[in-house]
């Protein structure tokens, strides 16, 4: 769809089609594979303007990237509010008036790891809104977590610098497993709450399109006549909240680190669209102090059971950015960016965050013109007094560039009201200078037990081996200990689980710091039962029943699903009866790992092939351990028994997420879809005991 972004957009678009070699200065060139040499084999001429200018420019290509946040995949999309039920809130038309689409541009990221990183590291992921409304651009700079790792901005370089890598040898990169990471825990109890966060499966989502988002921060919205509300920005997507497992992570960033990233875009190329709603929860100001924990405390939630979430609108991402550099580099997001309806409040790590968004973009971007790049641009008029500066794109006429002035007939013009103009929210402040963090702030161990006590058995038992994992990496025993105790505050099943993974002795176990809980936390009870693009491997070879498999392939497809076949080479494989099946893939260039489930077709000839080669049975009996759904009909169980997967015989049976029948051909029973279906929705089969299948 060409909203205003992208008719904008297409101002700066230039294709290729048909063009000749031109310089940037307009000259047509014919030659561009050797340099001007003086004579046959002589040295270079000075004079060579076309390679100097070829040469110069890729010299400069990179900026700098990202000093957080560095890897991203960004999409263009809308949102659209469903009804008008924010009016009584805010000014901000986006929000509150459902015939208004305003178009977005939204940015994943993870945060520690470098541009060329891998997709799939234990980390937390950006989720980026740029909002181009009719009011201004409005960001919203969230992540997949609801809280944050410190208070106060001012210890922002401090926790960056702990969870980078290592600054003597860049070591690791884009893990927080190593010293100086938990050192600042350990010594900064605020984090761990986030750090509950990071080791649990929120960490390694399955999908960008399978994640939430929060806004993190108590905003503010505010009404015409200057009314203000506390909210808290939540994003939940349409598939459901889903995760990797944390093996799979770590393969994954072998066989493909661009998994997330590549996710995102063949979702968006194949017409799959994904899909946030926008959340909201409220707080009248007279509720301020009505929490036991401070709103304005980045580090702490407020449960969803206590202040529900108000749906109020849809995000879709639907179209795919043209070149990664322009858009998805240059984009520019600063929580700065408010529109009219919206405000801050006096959160310490917000307050931070409106320096530092705009000082970073000066370096990255090269200047105080980067709101110019056409991904930044808003979609209403722009008109200030500020020249020049490097990149200045713009010819600004006329003598004036100050205000007041007679000379430009008084122009820009200011003044109008509120909300036609921005105007701040009129909060009293009142106080003495102080460095000191606010009492309010102290309870740094009562959400992090609240965060472990709602979450399910199987999420318990990934947070410890996380813990087990993360503290295993870390080379200094004191650090470990010095976690380990900070965990004892939080709760002792937690620490004393974390300790015994480490040899370490039980630390000071007192009372959990919360016996609360927050259902709404556990990302296990809330399936979505879709299986739309969902990546099924369907595992083949020559002599496969062709009539089954189609079947079932169509099946999927119709559900929205992505089966791909794979067979030991390209092309096709004969089917016993029918025509050829075409191979999507090798099966030696994928894995498990990059698939959601597993078929596996009847065909006797094909099962043997199949089952001869030992890459294949581990490719079944790794999606097994990781509890992914699987499905044979007819002879196809024979793979699965290969595998070590004992399955009983019968029309159709149903095991801990594997679904068999002896049946093929057009006698497959037709449950056999629904039931894979409903398994493949379930996303794990938790339940699988897996200890007997060694993959
Ligand atoms: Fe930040 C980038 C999210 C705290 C300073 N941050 C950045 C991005 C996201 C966040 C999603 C990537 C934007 C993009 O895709 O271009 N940051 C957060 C959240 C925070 C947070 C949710 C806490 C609630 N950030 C934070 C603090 C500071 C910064 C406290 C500094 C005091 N963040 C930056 C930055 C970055 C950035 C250095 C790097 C690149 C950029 O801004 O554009 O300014």
């Amino acid at each position: 769809m060409a909203d205003e972004k992208q008719r904008a957009l297409d101002g700066a678009r230039v294709d290729p089609d048909g063009s000749r070699l031109i310089t940037q200065q307009g000259v047509r060139v014919d030659h561009t594979d050797d340099s001007l040499a003086a004579g046959d084999r002589g040295p270079t001429l000075l004079e060579d303007f076309h390679f100097r200018e070829k040469v110069t420019h890729f010299d400069h290509e990179r900026i700098p990237e990202r000093v957080v946040h560095a890897r991203g995949a960004g999409a263009y999309g809308h949102f659209t509010p469903y009804d008008d039920r924010l009016a009584r809130y805010t000014a901000a038309e986006f929000l509150t008036d459902p015939s208004v689409t305003t178009p977005v541009f939204v940015r994943f990221s993870t945060v520690a790891g470098s541009r060329g990183s891998a997709d799939t590291v234990r980390d937390v992921r950006g989720f980026a809104t740029k909002f181009y409304t009719r009011q201004g651009n409005y960001d919203l700079v969230g992540n997949n977590f609801p809280v944050f790792f410190i208070q106060d901005g001012i210890k922002f370089p401090d926790f960056v610098h702990a969870v980078k890598p290592e600054p003597h040898n860049e070591i690791p990169q884009a893990q927080s497993a190593h010293d100086t990471f938990w050192d600042f825990v350990a010594l900064q109890p605020e984090t761990l709450h986030a750090v509950m966060w990071l080791m649990s499966d929120r960490a390694i989502p399955r999908s960008y399109r399978m994640m939430q988002g929060f806004g993190v921060h108590t905003f503010r919205l505010v009404t015409a006549d200057g009314r203000g509300t506390f909210v808290k920005f939540h994003w939940k997507p349409a598939l459901g909240t889903h995760s990797l497992v944390w093996e799979e992570c770590q393969r994954i960033a072998g066989y493909d680190p661009d998994f997330n990233r590549r996710d995102l875009w063949e979702a968006i190329e194949s017409g799959a669209f994904p899909e946030w709603e926008l959340g909201v929860q409220l707080v009248e100001e007279t509720d301020e102090f009505a929490f036991d924990f401070d709103l304005l405390d980045p580090t702490k939630i407020i449960p969803e059971e206590r202040v529900p979430v108000l749906p109020v609108g849809r995000l879709v991402l639907d179209r795919n950015p043209d070149n990664f550099f322009a858009e998805t580099e240059q984009v520019a997001f600063h929580t700065a960016n408010i529109v009219p309806g919206i405000d801050f409040t006096n959160d310490p790590l917000l307050q931070a965050r409106n320096f530092s968004y705009l000082d970073t973009q000066l370096i990255r971007l090269g200047g105080p013109n980067f709101a110019q790049i056409p991904v930044n641009r808003p979609v209403t008029e722009v008109s200030t007094n500020q020249r020049d500066g490097y990149g200045q794109q713009r010819v600004h006429r006329g003598r004036t560039s100050y205000t007041p002035n007679t000379l430009g007939g008084g122009c820009p013009v200011v003044g109008g009201d509120f909300p036609e103009v921005f105007r701040h929210y009129q909060e009293k402040v009142d106080g003495s200078k102080i460095r000191k963090r606010s009492a309010s702030f102290a309870d740094h161990h009562g959400q992090a037990a609240l965060f472990w006590n709602s979450m399910s058995e199987v999420e318990r038992t990934h947070i410890v081996a996380a813990f087990r994992f993360e503290l295993g990496k870390v080379e200094t025993v004191e650090i470990r200990a010095a976690v380990v105790a900070q965990l004892g505050r939080v709760h002792a099943d937690l620490a004393a689980a974390v300790a015994e993974g480490l040899g370490l002795p039980l630390p000071d176990l007192g009372e959990p710091a919360s016996t609360q809980s927050s259902p709404a936390l556990s990302q296990l009870g809330q399936p979505t039962g879709t299986i739309a693009t969902r990546k099924i491997a369907v595992l083949v070879a020559d002599g496969v029943d062709g009539e089954g498999t189609e079947k079932i392939l169509t099946a999927l497809r119709e559900r929205g699903a992505t089966p791909e076949t794979l067979a030991p080479r390209g092309g096709a494989v004969r089917t016993a009866h029918g025509p050829d099946l075409p191979v999507d893939r090798v099966v030696s260039t994928m894995a498990s790992v990059l698939y959601d489930a597993v078929l596996v077709p009847c065909g006797p000839d094909s099962v043997e092939t199949l089952a001869a080669d030992g890459s294949v049975r581990h490719f079944v009996a790794e999606a097994f351990r990781h509890r992914k759904a699987i499905a044979a009909f007819g002879t196809g169980t024979e793979l699965l028994a290969a595998a070590g997967i004992a399955v009983d015989d019968g029309d159709l049976v149903v095991e801990a997420g594997v679904v068999t029948t002896t049946k093929a051909r057009d006698e497959i029973p037709d449950g056999f879809v629904d039931v894979f279906a409903q398994e493949i929705a379930k996303h794990r089969a938790w339940n699988r005991d897996t200890r007997e299948v060694t993959a």
